[in-house]
């Protein structure tokens, strides 16, 4: 697609897709390593939707992902330090340390919340689209969800209450083509995931969710929509998990051809190209990696501060329980 943004924000959405590249390449060097235990699904390869999406976001509005959400926290400004001191267990992350990768949750960003069920951030997302209508607020709420949330419930309810009440949600589906290990074909007869939203009465569209700029040109235009009140819209993007559902999957139910095809169309790798044509590193590309080399460094830091933390107390492991 055409590029129509100017060279320091095509550098800029760069720097943040490899921000969550790096964030997440440490964080499975780190679990590797025994450094950060529990379930961890990493979005290796998923850059270019979150980045692209949350790029069309203003800083109030209001993010719900689900349990691959490292990138969508990021991508809204969450601190990488205090996310990686989340995910390893220390009082100094965003949930003092009791949260984890699939509980993460940074409201100073407006990064609400991460959910380990399974399109149970849609019904929120959908709440704080109601609540900013009641409150007369002209904040939009996002919710981030993959293709296996479509045989879920909750997702098929929110999509019509949003559709009949007209409220500012914008639904991003991140589809890879699995739930799991299970791929689209054996979980739906449905083939592109727009045909829920149709039934439902909300504009619709896929997308090359590999492409950074479709994804933001495609939000954007939900972002307005729901800005102007006229109710939700659904953005499918296409795209595929380069690592397992989980740090540790075999992943032996994909064939490395089709692995290999959608390395060939890594999002971050052909965003630098674009952003290489654009002239945006200097006039002999003097800046290309530049956006790499930050990251990692960033990340790093980050890496060194969040391990530095310290790790809760026995003596506190009733803190923040609420039962009677
Ligand atoms: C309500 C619920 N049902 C089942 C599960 C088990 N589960 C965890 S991840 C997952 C698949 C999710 O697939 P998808 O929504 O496509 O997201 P992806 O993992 O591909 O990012 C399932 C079924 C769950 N966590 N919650
Ligand atoms: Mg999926």
């Amino acid at each position: 697609m055409a590029v129509t943004r100017q060279p320091a924000e095509l550098v800029s959405l760069l720097e943040r897709m490899w921000l969550i590249r790096a964030f997440e390449e440490k964080v499975s060097e780190l679990y590797a390593r025994g450094r950060i235990r529990g379930l961890l699904h990493l979005g290796i390869g998923q850059e270019g939707v979150a980045v692209g999406a949350i790029d069309r976001l203003a800083p109030d509005d209001l993010v719900f992902a689900g349990h691959r959400a490292h990138a969508h926290a990021l991508a809204k400004g969450a601190d990488p330090a205090k996310l990686l001191a989340e995910l390893a267990g220390r009082t100094t992350g965003y949930c003092a340390g009791r949260g984890g990768s699939m509980h993460i949750s940074a409201p100073d960003v407006g990064f609400m919340t991460a959910t380990g069920v399974v399109a149970g951030n849609i019904p929120l997302a959908l709440g704080a689209a109601y609540a900013s209508v009641v409150g007369n607020r002209s904040l939009v709420a996002a919710a981030f969800f993959g293709d296996g949330a479509g045989q879920t419930g909750g997702f098929h309810e929110s999509l019509n209450i949003a559709s009949l009440w007209g409220l500012p949600l914008v639904l991003v589906c991140e589809n890879n083509g699995y739930a799991e290990f299970t791929p689209l074909s054996a979980h739906t007869k449905i083939e592109r995931l727009t045909e829920y939203a149709k039934v439902y009465g909300i504009p619709a569209l896929t997308v090359d969710g590999n492409d950074v700029l479709a994804v933001g040109q495609a939000v954007g235009e939900g972002v307005d929509r729901a800005r102007r009140g006229e109710g939700p819209t659904f953005v499918e993007a296409l795209t595929y998990r380069l690592r397992g559902h989980y740090e540790g999957d075999p992943a032996k139910y994909r064939e490395l051809a089709e692995l290999s095809d959608w390395k060939a169309r890594d999002p971050i790798a052909r965003f630098a190209a674009v952003v290489a044509d654009s002239g945006a590193f200097g006039e002999d590309g003097a800046n290309d990696g530049v956006a790499e080399q930050q990251a990692r460094a960033r990340v790093d830091t980050a890496a060194d501060e969040a391990l530095a933390g310290p790790l809760p107390e026995p003596a506190d492991i009733t803190r923040y329980v609420y039962a009677d």
